[in-house]
């Protein structure tokens, strides 16, 4: 009998026992899936899932973890809220726009809902040690879970362009913090060398099992709002997210949870979009981008390990990309601050400044049901906001000289 799930190569098609320590398919190269077998869920799914908590566990039985000897490694991640917008919607002309943000999650970014899978399977495979490049937040997040799992944690950083607070979460969480001189892109390069040569477990996107604890963002947003909605825009760098998150609706609608798809919506920073120039193409292959560059340096990278299945993501959702630049993307990150009470890091308002951006070319109908992800808070970057805001005042301890102030406004 078939084993519970599965690991299946996106490109060949061939399929492998889930105990393997594969990144990639060993056959093609290609992308690993993690598949189940439908027939062997229970049949009260619903019931189920319905007495758990909003969070990725709700969800075990379609998670590739056995949670044999109550091993899993959990900080509480997911069960973040999906924020109904309203002065956001007045402000675009819009009404029905909903922010689901996974700034919430324990180490502040959407990371941990795919750590608490991959790190629990690094346990479960005896591994000691693990490893993974990362713009900031990857690293913050593996650090905190390798730091609950008892486990060594190595990242590579590229060197000066991690924002401030992700960068201390990995030195306090007690990673190894490596500085490479060169950009993500060269950082993911090492570290999958490293994995293939050593006995390091690697917890980049290319890992399946990551993947699987990030597609609950869709199971949520399904579980908060009773269906799907018309379009899920997301902030796309190395686009293990949204092709996550559309796994995750497409196996609702088989489960029978859902009866329409949402259109996926990518969005990249101008000076690091690949995927959105090779979705102009009409989505013929992808050219690398040698020096990216932007203001949200989580999404400083140019050449997107996922970007297969990204591709499918957009082809199968009947999705597009779009890109923003970097003053549209810090005038979202103040309006979300200001409108909303909801500040994120600059690469989750991304997300914002795309809808901004769509919302004005009529690229999305008033009526539709719109879930921005912000995927990680506004805290792991306050350089940015300092940079951007004018000298604060400063006054003598005395009642009429701030009465002053206040009364000019
Ligand atoms: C806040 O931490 O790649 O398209 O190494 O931190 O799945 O790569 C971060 C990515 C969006 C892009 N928003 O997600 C890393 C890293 C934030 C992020 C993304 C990242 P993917």
């Amino acid at each position: 009998m078939r084993q519970r799930y599965y690991l299946k190569c996106i490109g060949c098609g061939g399929e492998y026992d889930p105990e393997r320590i594969l990144y990639t398919c060993p056959k093609c190269g290609d992308l690993l899936s993690c598949e189940y077998d439908y027939s062997r869920l229970p049949s009260d799914l619903r019931g189920i899932w319905g007495e758990r908590t909003l969070s990725v566990w709700r969800y075990l039985e379609m998670l590739p973890i056995e949670d044999r000897r109550g091993e899993i490694i959990s900080l509480g991640e997911g069960g973040t809220t999906l924020n109904r917008c309203r002065r956001l919607q007045k402000e675009f002309g819009l009404r029905n726009i909903y922010v689901k943000n996974e700034g919430e999650n324990p180490t502040g970014s959407f990371k941990d809902r795919g750590m608490t899978v991959g790190v629990t399977r690094a346990l479960q495979l005896n591994m000691e040690s693990v490893i993974c490049a990362s713009t900031g937040n990857t690293s913050a997040s593996l650090a905190a879970y390798a730091a609950k799992a008892g486990l060594t944690c190595i990242v590579l950083i590229p060197s000066g362009k991690v924002a401030l607070g992700k960068l201390v979460q990995a030195i306090i969480h007690g990673a190894r913090v490596i500085q490479v001189r060169g950009n993500f892109d060269a950082a993911l390069r090492i570290a999958r060398r490293l994995s293939e040569k050593h006995p390091l477990y690697l917890l980049n996107s290319l890992n399946p099992y990551r993947l699987e604890g990030q597609k609950t963002i869709a199971y949520e947003i399904v579980d908060q709002l009773g269906e799907a909605p018309d379009k899920v825009i997301v902030p796309v760098g190395n686009a293990g997210n949204i092709s996550a998150i559309w796994k995750g609706f497409k196996e609702l609608r088989t489960l029978g949870f859902i009866d329409n798809l949402p259109e996926m919506i990518g969005i990249q920073a101008e000076g690091a979009a690949p995927i959105a120039q090779a979705f102009r193409r009409g989505l013929d292959g992808m050219r690398p981008v040698e020096d990216p560059e932007t203001v949200a340096t989580a999404i400083r990278i140019g050449a997107p390990v996922n970007w297969k299945k990204a591709f499918q993501a957009l082809k199968e959702s009947n999705g597009f990309m779009e890109t923003v630049s970097d003053d549209e993307i810090l005038e979202a990150q103040s309006l979300l601050a200001a409108k909303e009470g909801l500040f994120v890091e600059p690469a989750s308002a991304s997300s914002i400044a795309g809808l901004r951006k769509l919302a004005s070319s009529k690229s999305i109908d008033k009526n539709e049901r719109v879930v921005c992800v912000v995927t990680g808070h506004g805290l792991k970057d306050p350089d940015i906001v300092l940079r951007q805001s004018p000298k604060m005042i400063e006054v003598d301890a005395d009642l009429e000289s701030i009465e002053r102030i206040i009364m000019i406004g």
